[in-house]
C-alpha cells in the first residue's frame, strides 16, 4: 500500500490519487488536464464536500521543480488529511481545495531515473534551435515574463525562461486551472523547496510591493506560527523579489494577472537542500498541515 512518508514514482502518485478518488466519490473529483510533453497525464485532485456550493477555492501546486521532491509529499499529505481525517471536515467546510501534486511530471520522473540526474529543475521540452532540454516552469509565466532574474540561453539549467511566455504545455495547465476559476478563487499556494520560506508578490521586483501586501505578510505570518507551536520551525516572511527578483514565477500571475487576492510561494524544509531525508517527512508534514489549516480558517471567514 501507499506509504504517504515516502517518496513516490509517478506512476504510484497517479495511483494513489485514483484509487482515493473511488473510494471517496462523494468528497474528491479528478479532472484530466491532458498530457505533459512527454505523454504523462495530469490530473487535477478536486476535494469539495459540496461541489455545487460555489465556495471559495483554494488552489495549491506543487513540483513544478523537479527536484524539489519535498513539495509534491506535502500536496499529498494534503489530500491524504483531507480526505481521511474526520477533523479535516472543519478545513472543508465551506471552502474548496484544488490540488495538482506534481506540475512537472517529466522532469519529476528524470530526477528518479539516476543518480546523475537528481538535481534536474527546468521541463524536458526539447528546445528546436539549441541541443538543449528543459524551462524553468518558475520563468515561464505570462506576468511580467523575463522582466528580471531569468536566463534567455535554452542550455541554463537554472532559470531560462522559455522560448515566449506560456511556452510549456504543464504550466499552460496551471493558467488554465486559475483562469476557469478566477472568480472564486482566493489562495493559490505553490509548493518548493527548500529554505524555509513563505513568500509573496511581487517577485519580479524588489523595489516595491504590492498595495496590498499587508495582509498578504499577516497571514503569511500566521501561518508559520502555527506550524512553530506544531513544534515545526518559524517561515521567513517576506516578497519574493526583496528575497531575489525573479520574473515569471507563478505566484506572481495568480496574483497579478489573475487577480487571486493571496498568493504564495512556500518553501518547504532546511538544512538538507534539496535531498531532504524520507524519514524526517513524518515530523515536518504534519507541522505544516497546522499552517494550511490557518489558510483555510482566514479564507473561511473573509470570503
Ligand atoms: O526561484 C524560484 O523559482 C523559487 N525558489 S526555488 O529555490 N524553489 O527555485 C522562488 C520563487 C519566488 N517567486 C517569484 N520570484 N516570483
Ligand atoms: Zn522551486
Amino acid at each position: 500500500s501507499f506509504s504517504i512518508f515516502e517518496y513516490h514514482s509517478y506512476n504510484a502518485i497517479q495511483e494513489f490519487i485514483e484509487s482515493t478518488a473511488k473510494r471517496h466519490p462523494d468528497l474528491v473529483r479528478l479532472q484530466n488536464l491532458g498530457t505533459s510533453y512527454q505523454g504523462r497525464r495530469m490530473k487535477l485532485v478536486k476535494v469539495s464536500l459540496d461541489p455545487s456550493a460555489c465556495n471559495p477555492i483554494i488552489f495549491i501546486d506543487a513540483g513544478i521543480h523537479a527536484r524539489e521532491w519535498a513539495a509534491p509529499a506535502m500536496a499529498l499529505y494534503l489530500i491524504h488529511r483531507l480526505v481521511n481525517d474526520p477533523d479535516a471536515r472543519k478545513e472543508l467546510d465551506g471552502v474548496d481545495w484544488y490540488i495538482l501534486p506534481v506540475v512537472n511530471p517529466d522532469g519529476y520522473e528524470y530526477t528518479r531515473s539516476n543518480r546523475a540526474n537528481r538535481l534536474w529543475r527546468k521541463t524536458r521540452s526539447k528546445n528546436s534551435v539549441f541541443d538543449c532540454f528543459g524551462v524553468d516552469g518558475n520563468r515561464n509565466y505570462g506576468f511580467k515574463w523575463a522582466v528580471s532574474g531569468v536566463s534567455k540561453n535554452p542550455c541554463d539549467k537554472e532559470t531560462y525562461a522559455g522560448p515566449k511566455p506560456f511556452s510549456e504545455v504543464e504550466t499552460q495547465y496551471v493558467r488554465n486551472i486559475m483562469m476557469e476559476n478566477s472568480k472564486r478563487l482566493k489562495l493559490y499556494v505553490s509548493l518548493h523547496s527548500y529554505g524555509q520560506y513563505l513568500v509573496y508578490p511581487w517577485g519580479y521586483t524588489g523595489d516595491y510591493l504590492p498595495k496590498e501586501w499587508k495582509r498578504l505578510d499577516s497571514l503569511a505570518r500566521s501561518v508559520s506560527d502555527a506550524v512553530q507551536r506544531a513544534g515545526g520551525e518559524p517561515f521567513k516572511v517576506l516578497s519574493a523579489g526583496k528575497w531575489y527578483p525573479a520574473a515569471g514565477g507563478s505566484d506572481d500571475y495568480a496574483f497579478g494577472a489573475v487577480g487571486v487576492p493571496y498568493s504564495y510561494t512556500m518553501e518547504l524544509t532546511d538544512g538538507y537542500e534539496f535531498i531532504y531525508p524520507e524519514r524526517l517527512l513524518k515530523n515536518v508534514l504534519p507541522q505544516y498541515y497546522e499552517g494550511f489549516k490557518v489558510f483555510a480558517a482566514q479564507i473561511r471567514k473573509e470570503f
